[in-house]
């Protein structure tokens, strides 16, 4: 029982280290003049139930009905409220009202208080004027889903609310310092109380059904403001809670917090039949050398001459490897034989099955088109801006291997569930190991070391390239420059597929 105990805590801890400590956008920092600092965390895409459930005490009837919301892009969301100090940074102003003093508290980093809607506007207009980003108010459904940071109760803590939020009657009639609260589970401060924050959207009733990205309607009277204040008592607080007003007046219990929209890094969620989902994460146009050097240990003669590549635009690629979840939601069937998990890559598919699994993918008439990566693409995804035999380093004993990817000796003779080992510097699981990844390119040698863009591979072979490496090779055909082919109609065990999505 005890080491039982012991293996859960194990396993949790791995997945929390997954998900937390090696995610590599978890918090970005901007600096407005003055050396003024504004923080925020990463929200990844997801879905949660929106509004509150029949029974939920005290609740308002416009927070139902209850719905399920898709949020397919990721985020990053202020960790605090907009403070003072951030406002005058920008507007040169401050129109707060909790300006006196209080011990050992600087207003400044309390937050903004007083400013319409209107005037949040004006904020961001001119925050995004000064070229730090792309900043805006969060969607109502952005709000509620970070608020809620996976909880489903009235709050996103147990217990006592005023130990978690500032609120009527122990906030002693005014605001405070920004995260002087505990954070919630993504890392914010102060969604619940405080002061209310300004939502983007125009404020209207919930219709029944499930929703993706809402942003409420067109236009409107009242814009939503959420998370209650230091002015209300707790029940205003709940996560589902809604308020609205005309977006032409300030009061002291509403402030703000700021969505920065992701570039780099930008995350995008697929939903396949079922209502499985893909991760995709946006990466971005430039070049790199392409191939090894002839000094790097482990090469072979195919991966050179290096030559110059340009990847001309952006691309969205799938964080991982396909697994059999998403190909069973799109084939009805499932070929692999390492089937201890639904999601272990798919493996058992020939380069024929990726263009069926393709077709059928592109005739559900989802957003843009889902193909293969080319070569180059596939390898300046791995290299992910780093010029080393991995995108990690040149781990020239592979001491570091093993925390970045399944290989012979250390695979236990199997495939393994994607996005168990480190994540490379772009937000990609699995490049290298796990399973080979399927190109879209015939096999044939580097012509020669003139640069190229968008190289397509030649126009005719009898052999598909692929590319990592994978749980039955040696360390040295993980490497990103390493190159592999198989015959089209070829079926392994260690052989998978990743995807591109083409977006307009
Ligand atoms: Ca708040
Ligand atoms: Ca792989």
């Amino acid at each position: 029982m005890f080491s039982r105990l012991v293996l859960m805590i194990f396993v949790w801890l791995i997945a929390l280290t997954t998900l937390f400590a090696d995610n590599p956008l978890p918090r970005r920092t901007i600096e407005l003049p003055g050396n003024v600092k504004i923080e925020f965390a990463y929200i990844a895409p997801g879905n949660f139930v929106m509004g509150s459930p029949n029974d939920e005490a005290n609740r308002d009837v416009d927070e139902g009905p209850e719905h399920p919301v898709t949020i397919t892009h990721g985020y990053y969301l202020g960790l605090q409220e907009v403070t003072q100090r951030q406002w005058v940074a920008v507007m040169d102003t401050n129109p707060s009202v909790f300006r006196q003093p209080a011990e050992d508290e600087d207003h400044l980093d309390r937050p903004v208080d007083s400013v319409s809607w209107q005037e949040s506007q004006r904020f961001i207009q001119r925050l995004n004027a000064l070229a730090l980003g792309r900043f805006r108010l969060p969607t109502e459904a952005e709000w509620e889903y970070a608020a809620r940071a996976g909880t489903t109760r009235p709050y996103a803590f147990d217990g006592d609310v005023h130990q978690f939020a500032w609120a009527n009657s122990r906030s002693m009639a005014r605001t405070h310092l920004v995260g002087r609260k505990p954070s919630n589970a993504w890392g914010l401060h102060d969604m619940h109380g405080n002061v209310w924050e300004w939502c983007s959207d125009w404020y209207a009733p919930y219709t029944a059904g499930s929703v993706k990205d809402p942003i409420g309607p067109m236009s409107g009277k009242e814009k939503v403001f959420r998370g209650g204040s230091w002015y209300d008592f707790p029940d205003a607080l709940r996560s589902a809670n809604r308020h609205r007003h005309t977006p032409d007046k300030g009061f002291t219990s509403i402030g703000f917090r700021l969505v920065m929209e992701p570039t780099i890094g930008e995350e995008k969620l697929a939903i396949l039949p079922g209502g499985i989902t893909m991760r995709f994460v946006r990466l971005p146009a430039g070049d790199f050398a392409m191939g090894s050097q002839q000094s790097e240990a482990g090469r072979a003669p195919d991966e050179g001459p290096v030559h110059r590549v340009t990847i001309s635009k952006p691309m969205f690629m799938g964080i991982h490897e396909v697994t059999q979840t998403q190909w069973s939601a799109v084939m009805g069937q499932n070929p692999s034989v390492f089937t201890e998990h639904e999601n272990n890559p798919v493996e058992m598919v020939s380069w024929r099955d990726t263009q069926d699994f393709l077709s059928r993918l592109n005739a559900l008439n989802l957003e843009g088109t889902f193909r293969l990566p080319t070569e180059a693409e596939w390898e300046y995804a791995a290299r992910a801006g780093s010029t080393t035999r991995f995108g990690f380093g040149d781990d020239p004993e592979y001491g570091a291997l093993l925390q970045h990817g399944w290989f012979y000796s250390r695979a236990e003779g199997r495939s393994h569930i994607v996005g168990l080992k480190k994540p490379n510097a772009w937000g990609l699981f699995d490049l290298h190991g796990n399973v080979w990844e399927w190109c879209s390119d015939w096999f044939a040698p580097y012509a020669d070391d003139q640069a190229v863009t968008d190289p397509p591979g030649p126009a005719l072979g009898t052999h598909r390239v692929i590319r990592g490496g994978s749980w039955f090779n040696e360390p040295e055909a993980l490497r990103s420059a390493n190159r592999h082919r198989h015959d089209p109609d070829s079926r392994q065990t260690n052989l998978g597929l990743r995807l591109i999505w083409v977006l307009p």
